[in-house]
Protein backbone atom coordinates (compact mmCIF):
# COMPACT_ATOMS: atom_id res chain seq x y z
CA UNK A 1 0.00 0.00 0.00
CA UNK A 2 1.34 3.72 -0.69
CA UNK A 3 1.33 6.20 1.40
CA UNK A 4 -1.68 9.00 0.99
CA UNK A 5 -1.25 11.81 2.86
CA UNK A 6 -4.90 12.94 2.42
CA UNK A 7 -6.37 9.23 4.14
CA UNK A 8 -3.17 7.84 6.37
CA UNK A 9 -1.95 8.67 10.02
CA UNK A 10 0.89 10.60 9.76
CA UNK A 11 3.09 13.27 11.11
CA UNK A 12 3.97 17.25 10.08
CA UNK A 13 6.69 19.01 10.67
CA UNK A 14 6.17 22.78 11.43
CA UNK A 15 9.17 24.56 10.04
CA UNK A 16 8.93 27.76 12.18
CA UNK A 17 8.92 26.04 14.94
CA UNK A 18 10.07 23.22 15.03
CA UNK A 19 7.06 21.08 16.56
CA UNK A 20 5.89 18.06 14.94
CA UNK A 21 1.88 17.86 14.87
CA UNK A 22 0.05 14.12 14.17
CA UNK A 23 -2.69 14.25 11.37
CA UNK A 24 -5.61 11.60 11.24
CA UNK A 25 -7.04 12.58 7.91
CA UNK A 26 -9.15 8.84 8.09
CA UNK A 27 -11.21 10.07 10.85
CA UNK A 28 -13.06 12.75 8.63
CA UNK A 29 -14.02 10.15 6.17
CA UNK A 30 -17.65 11.13 8.30
CA UNK A 31 -19.74 13.40 6.39
CA UNK A 32 -19.21 17.36 7.25
CA UNK A 33 -21.65 18.03 10.32
CA UNK A 34 -20.48 22.43 10.08
CA UNK A 35 -23.70 24.19 10.92
CA UNK A 36 -24.87 27.75 11.52
CA UNK A 37 -25.78 28.95 14.67
CA UNK A 38 -26.84 32.92 13.62
CA UNK A 39 -30.35 33.37 14.75
CA UNK A 40 -28.69 33.12 18.45
CA UNK A 41 -27.43 36.67 18.41
CA UNK A 42 -28.92 39.63 19.20
CA UNK A 43 -27.97 42.86 17.58
CA UNK A 44 -25.54 45.13 19.99
CA UNK A 45 -25.43 48.75 20.89
CA UNK A 46 -23.48 50.63 19.07
CA UNK A 47 -23.09 52.37 22.40
CA UNK A 48 -23.11 50.33 25.95
CA UNK A 49 -22.86 52.43 28.84
CA UNK A 50 -21.92 49.70 31.14
CA UNK A 51 -18.48 49.43 28.71
CA UNK A 52 -15.36 50.18 30.16
CA UNK A 53 -14.02 50.57 26.64
CA UNK A 54 -16.40 52.69 25.04
CA UNK A 55 -15.67 56.00 24.77
CA UNK A 56 -16.38 58.15 27.98
CA UNK A 57 -17.44 55.62 30.19
CA UNK A 58 -15.34 54.41 33.46
CA UNK A 59 -12.92 51.51 33.20
CA UNK A 60 -12.50 49.24 36.87
CA UNK A 61 -9.79 51.56 38.19
CA UNK A 62 -11.71 54.81 38.30
CA UNK A 63 -10.12 56.30 34.95
CA UNK A 64 -12.45 58.08 32.58
CA UNK A 65 -12.31 56.88 28.82
CA UNK A 66 -11.62 60.43 26.74
CA UNK A 67 -14.41 60.99 23.77
CA UNK A 68 -12.41 59.00 21.25
CA UNK A 69 -13.62 58.65 17.97
CA UNK A 70 -11.01 56.48 16.25
CA UNK A 71 -8.23 54.23 17.49
CA UNK A 72 -7.29 54.59 21.34
CA UNK A 73 -4.54 53.29 23.08
CA UNK A 74 -4.78 52.84 27.14
CA UNK A 75 -1.99 51.02 29.44
CA UNK A 76 -3.84 48.28 30.44
CA UNK A 77 -5.11 48.38 34.52
CA UNK A 78 -3.92 45.70 35.35
CA UNK A 79 -0.77 44.98 33.38
CA UNK A 80 1.30 41.68 33.16
CA UNK A 81 4.15 43.30 33.20
CA UNK A 82 5.71 46.11 34.82
CA UNK A 83 8.24 48.94 34.26
CA UNK A 84 10.61 50.10 36.27
CA UNK A 85 11.42 47.27 38.34
CA UNK A 86 14.75 45.33 39.48
CA UNK A 87 16.24 44.11 36.36
CA UNK A 88 19.06 42.12 38.29
CA UNK A 89 18.83 38.97 40.80
CA UNK A 90 18.17 36.00 38.56
CA UNK A 91 18.52 32.69 40.50
CA UNK A 92 21.89 30.63 40.46
CA UNK A 93 20.02 27.41 41.85
CA UNK A 94 19.90 24.96 39.15
CA UNK A 95 16.07 23.90 39.81
CA UNK A 96 14.76 26.60 41.20
CA UNK A 97 15.31 28.99 38.78
CA UNK A 98 13.69 32.75 37.79
CA UNK A 99 14.27 35.57 36.09
CA UNK A 100 13.60 39.07 36.91
CA UNK A 101 11.48 41.06 33.96
CA UNK A 102 9.81 44.93 32.82
CA UNK A 103 7.86 45.19 30.84
CA UNK A 104 4.28 47.18 29.58
CA UNK A 105 1.19 45.89 28.63
CA UNK A 106 -1.71 48.28 26.69
CA UNK A 107 -5.13 47.62 25.53
CA UNK A 108 -6.24 48.73 22.18
CA UNK A 109 -9.79 50.16 21.10
CA UNK A 110 -10.22 49.41 17.21
CA UNK A 111 -13.19 51.78 17.19
CA UNK A 112 -15.03 53.85 19.92
CA UNK A 113 -18.25 51.54 17.89
CA UNK A 114 -19.16 49.17 20.58
CA UNK A 115 -20.96 46.87 18.03
CA UNK A 116 -18.68 46.24 15.69
CA UNK A 117 -15.84 43.64 14.71
CA UNK A 118 -13.05 43.89 12.44
CA UNK A 119 -14.40 42.73 9.75
CA UNK A 120 -17.39 44.88 10.10
CA UNK A 121 -15.41 47.96 9.98
CA UNK A 122 -14.00 49.84 6.81
CA UNK A 123 -10.79 49.16 5.14
CA UNK A 124 -10.16 52.62 5.95
CA UNK A 125 -10.69 52.10 9.79
CA UNK A 126 -9.02 48.97 9.74
CA UNK A 127 -6.24 50.97 8.11
CA UNK A 128 -6.12 53.08 10.79
CA UNK A 129 -5.71 50.00 13.20
CA UNK A 130 -2.67 48.83 11.18
CA UNK A 131 -0.99 52.46 11.77
CA UNK A 132 -1.59 52.64 15.34
CA UNK A 133 -0.28 48.97 15.41
CA UNK A 134 3.28 49.92 13.65
CA UNK A 135 3.09 53.29 16.20
CA UNK A 136 2.63 51.52 19.07
CA UNK A 137 5.66 49.06 17.70
CA UNK A 138 8.32 51.72 17.06
CA UNK A 139 7.44 53.23 20.37
CA UNK A 140 7.75 50.15 22.77
CA UNK A 141 10.08 48.55 20.41
CA UNK A 142 12.56 51.21 21.26
CA UNK A 143 12.39 50.33 24.78
CA UNK A 144 11.84 46.59 24.61
CA UNK A 145 13.25 43.55 22.67
CA UNK A 146 9.79 42.08 21.93
CA UNK A 147 6.66 43.91 21.59
CA UNK A 148 3.53 40.86 21.36
CA UNK A 149 0.40 42.77 19.13
CA UNK A 150 -2.40 40.46 19.82
CA UNK A 151 -5.94 40.58 19.56
CA UNK A 152 -8.30 37.64 21.80
CA UNK A 153 -11.72 37.56 20.28
CA UNK A 154 -14.49 36.26 21.51
CA UNK A 155 -16.04 34.85 24.91
CA UNK A 156 -14.92 31.11 24.02
CA UNK A 157 -11.35 32.44 24.07
CA UNK A 158 -11.87 34.18 27.52
CA UNK A 159 -12.28 37.95 25.58
CA UNK A 160 -13.67 39.74 28.43
CA UNK A 161 -15.67 42.40 26.44
CA UNK A 162 -17.66 42.34 22.41
CA UNK A 163 -16.24 45.67 22.55
CA UNK A 164 -13.32 45.66 19.22
CA UNK A 165 -10.25 46.05 21.01
CA UNK A 166 -6.35 44.03 21.56
CA UNK A 167 -3.96 44.40 23.46
CA UNK A 168 -0.04 44.95 23.40
CA UNK A 169 2.14 43.41 25.83
CA UNK A 170 6.04 44.78 25.96
CA UNK A 171 9.02 42.83 27.32
CA UNK A 172 12.56 43.05 28.07
CA UNK A 173 12.87 38.78 27.49
CA UNK A 174 11.56 37.69 24.17
CA UNK A 175 9.43 35.53 25.44
CA UNK A 176 9.54 31.36 23.94
CA UNK A 177 7.82 31.11 21.16
CA UNK A 178 8.95 33.57 18.52
CA UNK A 179 12.43 32.64 20.37
CA UNK A 180 11.84 29.22 18.38
CA UNK A 181 10.76 30.79 15.36
CA UNK A 182 13.83 32.88 15.26
CA UNK A 183 16.41 29.82 15.97
CA UNK A 184 14.43 27.99 12.82
CA UNK A 185 14.33 31.12 10.63
CA UNK A 186 18.38 31.78 11.70
CA UNK A 187 19.26 28.11 10.84
CA UNK A 188 17.20 28.13 7.49
CA UNK A 189 18.84 31.37 6.27
CA UNK A 190 22.18 29.64 7.19
CA UNK A 191 21.36 26.78 5.36
CA UNK A 192 19.61 27.43 2.55
CA UNK A 193 20.25 31.15 2.05
CA UNK A 194 17.28 32.22 2.05
CA UNK A 195 14.26 33.53 4.42
CA UNK A 196 12.52 30.38 5.45
CA UNK A 197 8.77 31.94 5.04
CA UNK A 198 9.62 33.76 1.78
CA UNK A 199 10.36 30.46 0.52
CA UNK A 200 7.46 28.76 2.28
CA UNK A 201 5.35 31.59 0.45
CA UNK A 202 6.64 30.56 -2.81
CA UNK A 203 6.19 26.80 -2.19
CA UNK A 204 2.23 28.01 -1.32
CA UNK A 205 1.79 30.12 -4.28
CA UNK A 206 3.06 26.99 -6.67
CA UNK A 207 0.78 25.06 -4.83
CA UNK A 208 -2.44 26.90 -4.45
CA UNK A 209 -3.69 24.66 -2.23
CA UNK A 210 -3.92 25.76 1.02
CA UNK A 211 -4.15 29.66 -0.20
CA UNK A 212 -7.29 31.49 1.24
CA UNK A 213 -6.41 34.70 0.24
CA UNK A 214 -3.91 36.53 -2.29
CA UNK A 215 -3.77 39.96 -3.35
CA UNK A 216 -0.55 42.54 -4.61
CA UNK A 217 1.26 42.68 -1.39
CA UNK A 218 0.00 39.52 0.93
CA UNK A 219 -0.73 35.97 1.24
CA UNK A 220 -2.93 34.04 3.55
CA UNK A 221 -2.87 30.39 4.32
CA UNK A 222 -3.65 27.49 5.95
CA UNK A 223 -0.27 26.44 6.77
CA UNK A 224 0.70 22.87 6.03
CA UNK A 225 1.43 22.43 9.70
CA UNK A 226 -1.51 23.73 11.02
CA UNK A 227 -2.90 22.98 14.45
CA UNK A 228 -6.01 24.64 15.14
CA UNK A 229 -8.89 23.52 12.55
CA UNK A 230 -9.13 26.92 10.71
CA UNK A 231 -5.56 28.38 11.28
CA UNK A 232 -4.05 31.22 9.07
CA UNK A 233 -0.46 32.25 8.39
CA UNK A 234 -0.85 36.05 6.84
CA UNK A 235 2.74 36.66 5.03
CA UNK A 236 3.84 39.64 3.25
CA UNK A 237 4.84 39.11 0.42
CA UNK A 238 8.11 40.86 -0.04
CA UNK A 239 10.85 40.61 2.89
CA UNK A 240 9.43 42.55 5.87
CA UNK A 241 11.01 42.01 8.88
CA UNK A 242 8.52 44.48 11.10
CA UNK A 243 5.42 46.27 10.77
CA UNK A 244 7.31 49.36 11.08
CA UNK A 245 8.58 48.12 7.46
CA UNK A 246 5.41 48.13 5.68
CA UNK A 247 4.80 50.54 2.52
CA UNK A 248 1.47 52.44 2.42
CA UNK A 249 0.05 50.55 -0.36
CA UNK A 250 1.29 47.07 2.12
CA UNK A 251 -0.93 48.81 4.86
CA UNK A 252 -3.93 49.47 3.29
CA UNK A 253 -3.37 45.85 1.04
CA UNK A 254 -3.20 44.30 4.75
CA UNK A 255 -6.54 46.46 5.63
CA UNK A 256 -8.03 44.85 2.42
CA UNK A 257 -7.32 40.91 2.96
CA UNK A 258 -7.60 41.25 6.75
CA UNK A 259 -11.56 42.49 6.13
CA UNK A 260 -11.17 39.30 3.18
CA UNK A 261 -9.99 36.78 5.45
CA UNK A 262 -12.09 37.84 8.47
CA UNK A 263 -15.51 37.79 6.53
CA UNK A 264 -14.60 34.37 5.60
CA UNK A 265 -14.26 33.09 9.00
CA UNK A 266 -17.23 34.80 10.19
CA UNK A 267 -18.97 33.24 7.10
CA UNK A 268 -17.84 29.61 7.86
CA UNK A 269 -20.30 29.22 10.68
CA UNK A 270 -22.56 32.69 10.54
CA UNK A 271 -21.24 33.80 13.63
CA UNK A 272 -18.52 36.25 15.04
CA UNK A 273 -15.69 34.05 14.33
CA UNK A 274 -13.44 33.51 17.85
CA UNK A 275 -9.25 33.66 17.96
CA UNK A 276 -6.81 34.85 18.93
CA UNK A 277 -4.55 36.74 16.63
CA UNK A 278 -0.89 38.52 17.01
CA UNK A 279 2.21 39.68 15.14
CA UNK A 280 5.34 38.11 14.67
CA UNK A 281 7.93 40.16 13.75
CA UNK A 282 11.51 40.10 14.12
CA UNK A 283 12.34 41.68 17.96
CA UNK A 284 13.07 44.57 18.53
CA UNK A 285 16.80 45.49 19.93
CA UNK A 286 19.51 45.97 17.37
CA UNK A 287 21.02 42.55 16.25
CA UNK A 288 20.65 41.33 12.60
CA UNK A 289 17.59 39.90 11.54
CA UNK A 290 17.88 39.48 8.17
CA UNK A 291 16.57 35.89 8.29
CA UNK A 292 13.01 37.35 9.90
CA UNK A 293 10.08 37.52 7.87
CA UNK A 294 6.93 39.24 9.44
CA UNK A 295 3.66 37.60 9.76
CA UNK A 296 0.49 37.03 11.90
CA UNK A 297 -0.94 34.08 13.56
CA UNK A 298 -4.81 33.49 13.69
CA UNK A 299 -5.72 30.37 16.32
CA UNK A 300 -9.11 29.93 15.63
CA UNK A 301 -10.85 27.30 18.34
CA UNK A 302 -13.92 26.50 16.42
CA UNK A 303 -14.26 22.88 14.66
CA UNK A 304 -17.67 21.85 13.65
CA UNK A 305 -19.92 25.24 14.68
CA UNK A 306 -20.59 28.37 16.41
CA UNK A 307 -19.72 26.06 19.57
CA UNK A 308 -18.42 22.80 18.95
CA UNK A 309 -14.93 23.65 19.55
CA UNK A 310 -11.18 21.78 19.09
CA UNK A 311 -9.95 21.06 22.76
CA UNK A 312 -6.13 20.98 23.36
CA UNK A 313 -6.64 18.13 26.21
CA UNK A 314 -5.20 14.24 26.63
CA UNK A 315 -2.89 13.79 23.46
CA UNK A 316 -2.63 16.82 23.06
CA UNK A 317 -1.33 18.09 26.94
CA UNK A 318 0.74 14.52 27.25
CA UNK A 319 2.19 13.89 24.30
CA UNK A 320 1.78 16.51 20.99
CA UNK A 321 -1.06 18.19 18.94
CA UNK A 322 -3.36 16.42 16.94
CA UNK A 323 -5.98 17.33 14.37
CA UNK A 324 -8.21 15.30 12.15
CA UNK A 325 -9.03 17.31 9.23
CA UNK A 326 -6.47 18.48 6.77
CA UNK A 327 -4.99 22.36 6.62
CA UNK A 328 -6.21 21.49 2.51
CA UNK A 329 -9.61 20.27 3.98
CA UNK A 330 -9.62 23.53 5.83
CA UNK A 331 -8.84 25.47 3.13
CA UNK A 332 -11.30 24.36 0.70
CA UNK A 333 -14.06 25.23 3.00
CA UNK A 334 -12.95 28.73 4.07
CA UNK A 335 -12.42 29.26 0.04
CA UNK A 336 -15.56 27.86 -0.88
CA UNK A 337 -17.56 30.74 1.12
CA UNK A 338 -19.23 33.64 -0.14
CA UNK A 339 -16.75 36.91 0.40
CA UNK A 340 -20.13 38.71 1.37
CA UNK A 341 -20.51 39.36 5.47
CA UNK A 342 -23.54 36.86 6.19
CA UNK A 343 -24.95 39.93 8.11
CA UNK A 344 -25.01 41.94 5.02
CA UNK A 345 -26.94 39.35 3.28
CA UNK A 346 -29.04 38.42 5.72
CA UNK A 347 -30.14 42.41 5.67
CA UNK A 348 -33.71 43.38 4.24
CA UNK A 349 -33.78 43.47 0.31
CA UNK A 350 -30.27 41.91 -0.56
P1 LIG B 1 -9.44 40.71 26.99
O1 LIG B 1 -9.30 41.19 25.58
O2 LIG B 1 -8.70 39.41 27.17
O3 LIG B 1 -10.83 40.67 27.46
O4 LIG B 1 -8.69 41.76 27.89
C1 LIG B 1 -9.11 43.07 28.10
C2 LIG B 1 -8.04 43.74 28.93
O5 LIG B 1 -8.53 44.97 29.41
C3 LIG B 1 -7.59 42.91 30.12
O6 LIG B 1 -6.22 42.65 30.00
C4 LIG B 1 -8.01 45.20 30.70
C5 LIG B 1 -7.86 43.82 31.32
O7 LIG B 1 -6.78 43.81 32.20
N1 LIG B 1 -8.90 46.09 31.42
C6 LIG B 1 -8.46 47.36 31.77
O8 LIG B 1 -7.30 47.68 31.54
N2 LIG B 1 -9.33 48.21 32.38
C7 LIG B 1 -10.61 47.90 32.72
O9 LIG B 1 -11.33 48.74 33.21
C8 LIG B 1 -11.11 46.53 32.49
C9 LIG B 1 -10.23 45.63 31.72
ZN1 LIG C 1 -18.07 49.46 24.26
Amino acid sequence: MEFNPEKHPHRRYNSLTGEWILVSPHRTMRPWHGHKESSSERPRLTYDPECYLCPNNKRANGMVNPPYNSVFVFVNDYSALLPELPTVGQSADNLFINQPVQGECRVICFSPRHDLTLPEMDVKDIEKVINVWSEQLSELGSKYRWVQIFENKGAIMGCSNPHPHGQIWASNFLPKIPEQEDLMQREYLKNYSQPLLLEYVRREIGSKIRIIELNEHWIAVVPYWAVWPFEVLLIPLAHRQRLTDLTDAERSSLAGILKKLLIRYDNLFETSFPYSMGWHGAPTDDRDYSHWQLHAHFYPPLLRSATVKKFMVGYEMLAEPQRDLTPELAAKRLVELSPVHYKERQKPGK
